[in-house]
């Protein structure tokens, strides 16, 4: 290397000549580009919380992510993998919403999200609150058909209504079965433990066909033993949904609905860790209120969840979804 102060390899700055504290905030430190001709992956915010029914903040997710992203280095010894080198991941900033429409903006995160999938990047979206993962899913199926959905979560998303209206961050699993985004008899929650406003919510999750893990459940069968179910569940293609209220407002509490008696921060990115083998086709991390946030340690998650499934690509890509050498055989 010539110049100090520049990866060559990577084509960018390097951590130790220019401070990680330094400079524009992009996930990570990755380049900001919508150029994605080549790219493997694109990390961009949808920031919208207009879905949101308790705590607002959720539109402010993104930018605290990237924000809190900059301590993040290259090597993921866990995984043995540089995501970030391994693959072509950009940053490609936020996606165009109107802050107080919901269609308006689903319409639009659609028709953006399609065009990476037109171009075979991997979206990795930051929340936003749930609700936008519907336009998320549209554009997945759209490219895609119904997909298997692994929803890590404390709530069930998938009441019909809300104060009469049928989208917000609550009804988002209800509308994508309805509308055959995704295949319930193939796609599983797991982490739920809200109170209910209703006796049957589980049980009408569980008539829609998906498969329900509550938070008993899965501490008492243990991380791994739930991960391999979901891995036995799911078809061929799966969007992974993290909610980040999946984990304990100890460890997240920047977010808008935090439930108590949660996974903490080490087994949430366990939890990601088990579930490696996921035949993947798209993420999200949603609900991240950086308001409500203490210190960083909701946004410092995220950012860490992010490189966990970055981490995943990488893997998959070195070692095939089994982690063996063949690929192509399923
Ligand atoms: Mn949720």
């Amino acid at each position: 290397m010539s110049d100090a102060g520049f990866d060559q390899a990577a084509s960018r700055p390097h951590g130790h000549a220019i401070p990680r504290f330094a400079g524009m905030a992009t996930f990570a430190k990755l380049p900001h580009t919508q150029s994605i001709e080549g790219v493997d992956a694109a990390i961009f915010g949808v920031p919208f919380d207009g879905g949101t029914t308790f705590r607002p903040g959720a539109r402010f997710g993104p930018q605290a992510i990237r924000q809190s992203s900059r301590l993040l280095r290259s090597y993921h010894y866990g995984l043995d993998v540089q995501p970030f080198d391994d693959l072509s991941v950009v940053d490609y900033g936020d996606l165009a919403v109107v802050p107080f429409d919901i269609k308006d903006t689903y319409a639009l995160v659609e028709e953006q999200v399609s065009v990476l999938y037109d171009y075979g990047v991997f979206p990795i979206a930051m929340g936003g609150d749930h609700s936008v993962g519907l336009p998320l899913l549209r554009a997945c199926a759209k490219k895609h058909g119904p997909v298997s959905v692994v929803q890590l979560d404390s709530h069930p998303d998938t009441w019909d209504k809300l104060f009469g209206k049928e989208y917000s961050h609550a009804t988002v699993f209800k509308r994508a079965v309805e509308e055959e985004l995704i295949d319930p008899h193939r796609s599983i929650q797991i982490g739920i433990r809200s109170t209910l406003p209703y006796r049957d919510d589980l049980e009408r999750t569980r008539d829609l066909g998906i498969t329900v893990i509550t938070v008993e459940e899965l501490f008492q069968r243990g991380i791994d033993d739930v991960a391999a179910e979901a891995l036995r569940l799911v078809g061929d293609k799966v969007y992974l949904s993290f909610d980040i209220d999946f984990v304990d407002p100890a460890y997240a509490p920047g977010t808008g609905t935090p439930e108590v008696g949660g996974p903490s921060s080490r087994q949430a990115l366990d939890m990601l860790r088990a579930l490696k083998s996921l035949p993947l086709v798209g993420f999200d991390l949603v609900e991240v209120s950086p308001p409500y946030d203490h210190a960083e340690i909701t946004c410092m998650l995220a950012a860490n969840l992010i490189m966990e499934v970055a981490g995943i690509l990488a893997w998959q890509k070195m070692h095939g979804r089994q982690g063996g050498a063949v690929e192509t055989t399923e």
